[in-house]
């Protein structure tokens, strides 16, 4: 193979592995995650537009839920580590949450 051929087939690897990568995925604009570590969400304040799907992901060595503060909107069953939750915000609001094992967790999504 001649240099130009062998440049052209690898630049065309680079873009499928780009292509088929988590992190092309997640730039998805319909797409968020909120992390829990050390007893905390990241980030505690979240703005998504109408239509998101945000995905608690638990990173702490403890099980966590994620309860809406009406009890009416979302809850998750007790995640483990590494376990996650997802939940689509379909309508604008502010969003208050806990998770119910630990009531100080708390957070917010905000829906525009
Ligand atoms: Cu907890």
């Amino acid at each position: 193979m001649n240099e130009s051929r062998r440049h052209a087939a690898l630049t065309l690897f680079a873009l499928a592995a780009i292509a088929a990568s988590p992190l092309a995925r997640s730039a998805n604009a319909s797409d968020a995650t909120i992390h829990i570590d050390n007893f905390a969400f990241s980030p505690q304040t979240l703005r998504v537009a109408a239509g998101t799907k945000v995905t608690w992901v638990n990173r702490d060595d403890m099980i966590h839920t994620i309860v809406d503060e009406n009890k009416s909107t979302f809850k998750s069953t007790p995640m483990d580590t590494d376990q996650s939750f997802s939940f689509v915000f379909a309508k604008p609001g502010t969003y208050r949450y806990f998770c119910s094992i630990h009531p100080q967790m708390t957070g917010t999504v905000v829906v525009e």
